[in-house]
């Protein structure tokens, strides 16, 4: 309010207030201004980066001057704000997606073009952000689309990570990561130096008596990092709402400690402290589906959250209500338990600063936050060793004990003649060290915890979690399945097949409200229509193999099926099976006579994946990939009939090329180990039929689209334990055709055998704990039934249209719907006036 002008001096301001471009020649003034000014270059010194710098910083004022508008709008109706917490964003590039958002993508291709630049080289300057490994990170950024689409008042907020997800080389067929130093001139971001937050680590707790001789504590010394906010404005889709995603950096903090040191002479200690506090968000870590428990990570952690509520509680109070009324003006959403330390720094802060009774508190904190779960995987979920929470959080340590206290004090009360469920309940595990188990924090601090995957949020209730649901009941257990936004993965990456949408139902409305998708039923039987979609496919699929070309050297046939496989590495998403199947089909292919030949349906078997670089075994499956590319892609009896390629550096701007180009794709983890999945969302929207197990949000797309319309195999969840427990028993026999494959891979065949066995012997000698084996015979059988249907041409358009048809339920939007009614209790704004 100090900072605001006066009001009898605002006519001046207003008058000078900066307008929005709104159409080419608009535009073009902008970005020759910028060009000129901001960037300081001319006409004669005008390369495709500086027209890309000056298209951003063009459609970034607009941007901007929505945003300004938006947080004004939204500070005025002073309702109930979304808050999304999350330690990755993966949001790719931002320049078309808010060309298309604003509605100013032909203004700007006409202007690039009155300049000699063409549209699709402007945007290929813009380098990915890639704060995130996988679909978590994905499933956030769909997210801050989707709130703003919707006019929900909602922040995103996460770390400015100075390097994201490294980037992948593959150097004689092995991974190599190379860091992705992304922040050089990103257009994107508004440093907010005048928002800081001083974040206390390390110290210890000191217990006195408050004026009313309460019992209070107080954190003490330790040592401070300053947190910087960074603005990322999101626009929403046809819709005044640009909401903000804030990332918070780290700095030391320049206090006296700093500048003592720096009078005493030791300059570079104090750069040395400096350069530590800026570690902290220096580098996402790289895991996907993985923790390690890095003291480092906590510090991330704990950082982010703080200053995050700070941040809340500062918003919150400006509006002067009592704290009882904070859940009816917040709601914070943990994306994975990565924030639960957020729950512990809201009682922290009611108690020991707001001076709010325990009780009183805690209802506060439960009322305010949800959980997303996003795996059962149990190396996936975080644990932290208490002496090392004891040392970096003293304070937040006892109140996670205080917390569990309560907790298993009611426990024992409602169950008392049940001992053991005590322990298994425990937020602290009782190993060695302990351990404090961060989603039965997350649980227990919230108000709603949800899957992502119908089947997912099943599991939760009927294992990891079961516990939880005696207690609780089933209500505080919930499904939302995950979703897409229809803007980047239809309108964004694939312009043609949105233009037909649109022509056939005569509007893009369906990019807001994805079930009038099922319009297009009506025309599957359209000759005209199916050529067209059909036409579209093959434009993709061409400027797939294009950039194939350009990046491996490799010819392929735009007429073969586009088999494709592309996310994380994993051993549970199970690549390894893909390349088995992909040797027993070159094998097969060998063994046939020319006649025979003539029968096989030509294929191009796509990879792409970045593996954890301290997975060993996801780092083997990417080099018995490109070992078999090798191979098969100069095996003159092959030929055409057979490609592989490994797409290195798989990244959202790469899946924009990939999604819509596939005929088919592939999402084969062994059943019950898949959250949702998003992807198989992406390929089947744009198109692509997919093979797939029962498992994740599959099972809901073929209840969408019809079994008709899917290729499923494999066995399913409810049966992997008692499979996995016979081979632990001794009781295995490994598939005949696998067997084939493995005894090529031991002729070396693909090079050293010795390079592979660790993946072989996974499978023979160790269990085979995913099931590869069992599944094989399935999965080959299946892929035969894919050749097959992929013949009759017009059947699969059929079946492509169909499925498209049906995917609206997909739609992001109908998931942020679902958030906001059954765990935010949110409204949307009124934007209309
Ligand atoms: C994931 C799941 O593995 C994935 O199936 C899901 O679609 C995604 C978003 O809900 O969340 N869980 C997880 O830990 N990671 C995921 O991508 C890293």
């Amino acid at each position: 309010v100090e900072a605001s002008i006066p009001e009898e001096l605002r006519e001046a301001w207003k008058k000078h207030s900066a307008t929005e471009f709104k159409n080419k020649d608009e535009f073009e003034r902008d970005l020759v201004r910028h060009i000129e000014t901001t960037l300081a270059r001319s006409m004669y010194n005008c390369d495709e980066l500086a027209a890309y710098s000056g298209t951003a910083l063009a459609f970034r004022d607009r941007l901007i001057i929505e945003w300004n508008k938006t947080q004004q709008r939204q500070t005025f109706k002073d309702q109930k704000r979304i808050y999304y917490l999350s330690l990755e964003f993966l949001m790719g590039r931002t320049l078309d997606n808010a060309m298309l958002n604003v509605g100013l993508k032909d203004a700007a291709r006409d202007g690039l073009s009155d300049l000699g630049f063409q549209i699709e080289d402007v945007i290929n300057q813009e380098h990915d952000a890639a704060l995130g490994n996988g679909g978590l990170g994905r499933l956030a950024a769909c997210f801050l689309d989707s709130m703003a689409t919707l006019n929900y008042p909602a922040w995103g907020y996460g770390l400015r990570y100075r390097y994201g997800i490294f980037k992948q080389e593959i150097v004689n067929g092995y991974q190599v990561e190379v860091p992705d130093y992304w922040l050089d001139n990103n257009p994107w971001e508004f440093p907010r130096h005048e928002i800081t937050v001083d974040i206390q680590f390390y110290g210890n707790v000191k217990k006195y008596q408050d004026e009313s001789g309460k019992i209070a504590h107080s954190w003490e010394d330790g040592e401070i990092v300053q947190a910087i906010a960074y603005d990322v404005p999101i626009p929403g889709y046809g819709t005044k709402t640009t909401n903000n995603l804030r990332l918070w950096s780290s700095k030391a903090s320049s206090g006296e400690f700093d500048f003592q040191k720096f009078n005493a002479g030791e300059y570079e200690s104090a750069v040395a402290d400096q350069q530590r506090a800026e570690t902290i968000s220096a580098v996402l870590y790289p895991n996907d589906n993985l923790e390690q428990g890095k003291e480092l990570r906590l510090k991330q952690q704990y950082f982010w959250c703080a200053a995050s509520l700070f941040d809340i509680i500062r918003r919150f109070k400006k509006t002067k209500r009592a704290w009882g009324e904070f859940p009816d003006q917040v709601a914070i959403q943990l994306n994975d338990t990565h924030p639960a330390l957020a729950i512990v720094e809201l009682q922290r802060i009611l108690i020991d600063k707001e001076g709010l009774e325990w009780d009183e508190a805690w209802t506060i904190v439960t009322k305010t936050f949800g959980y997303t779960n996003h795996t059962v995987l149990p190396e996936a979920l975080e644990k932290w060793s208490v002496p090392l929470m004891q040392n970096l959080l003293p304070r937040h340590l006892q109140i996670i004990y205080d917390i569990n206290m309560f907790f298993l004090q009611s426990v024992e009360k409602r169950f008392p003649n049940d001992r053991d469920i005590l322990s298994r309940v425990s937020i602290i595990e009782e190993s060695h060290p302990k351990m404090v188990r961060m989603a039965y924090l997350a649980i227990i601090g919230s108000h709603k915890v949800n899957g992502v995957a119908e089947l997912h949020s099943d599991l939760l209730k009927t294992t990891l979690f079961k516990d939880f649901v005696k207690i609780y009941g089933p209500d505080r257990f919930t499904n939302v399945t995950n979703g897409i936004t229809p803007r980047r993965w239809l309108h964004q990456a694939n312009p043609r097949l949105s233009a037909l949408i649109a022509e056939k139902l005569g509007s893009y409305d369906f990019l807001r409200d994805l079930t009038l998708l099922d319009k297009l039923e009506a025309f599957v039987d359209d000759k005209a229509f199916r050529e067209e979609w059909a036409v579209i496919k093959r434009e993709n699929k061409l400027r797939l193999a294009r950039h194939i070309k350009a990046t491996t050297g490799y010819d392929v046939n735009p007429n073969a099926l586009f088999d494709v496989q592309v996310k994380r590495i994993h051993e549970y998403k199970r690549q390894q099976l893909n390349i088995f199947g992909v040797i027993h089909r070159y094998l097969s292919i060998k063994a046939m006579s020319a006649e025979e030949k003539k029968k096989v349906v030509p294929r191009v078997s796509i990879f792409g994946g970045k593996a954890a670089p301290g997975y060993w075994m996801a780092k083997t499956i990417i080099h018995l990939i490109n070992k078999v590319a090798d191979v098969v892609n100069k095996d003159p009896d092959v030929g055409d009939l057979l490609k592989v390629i490994f797409i290195a550096d798989y990244n959202v701007s790469k899946a924009e090329i990939i999604c819509p180009a596939s005929d088919i794709s592939e999402h084969i983890s062994t059943a019950g180990t898949e959250g949702s999945g998003t992807s198989n969302m992406k390929f089947v929207l744009n198109g692509g039929l997919i093979i797939g197990t029962c498992d994740g949000a599959n099972i809901e797309i073929t209840r969408e689209i019809s079994e008709q319309n899917i290729f499923l195999f494999g066995n399913l969840a409810e049966d992997v334990e008692e499979l996995r427990h016979r081979h632990f028993y001794g009781d295995f026999k490994l598939d005949p055709h696998l067997e084939r494959v493995f005894n090529a891979i031991k002729d070396n065949m693909f090079g050293d055998k010795a390079d592979f066995s660790a993946l072989t012997s996974s499978i023979e000698d160790h269990g085979d704990y995913y099931l590869v084996s069992d599944d094989f015979n399935s999965y080959i059988t299946t892929h035969e039934m894919v050749d097959e249907a992929f013949q009759n041409k017009e059947e699969w358009l059929a079946k492509s249209i169909t499925s498209v048809a049906r995917m609206g339920f997909f739609s992001m939007d109908r998931v942020t719907n679902e958030y906001a009614d059954s765990i935010w209790n949110v409204e949307p704004l009124d934007v209309t006036d």
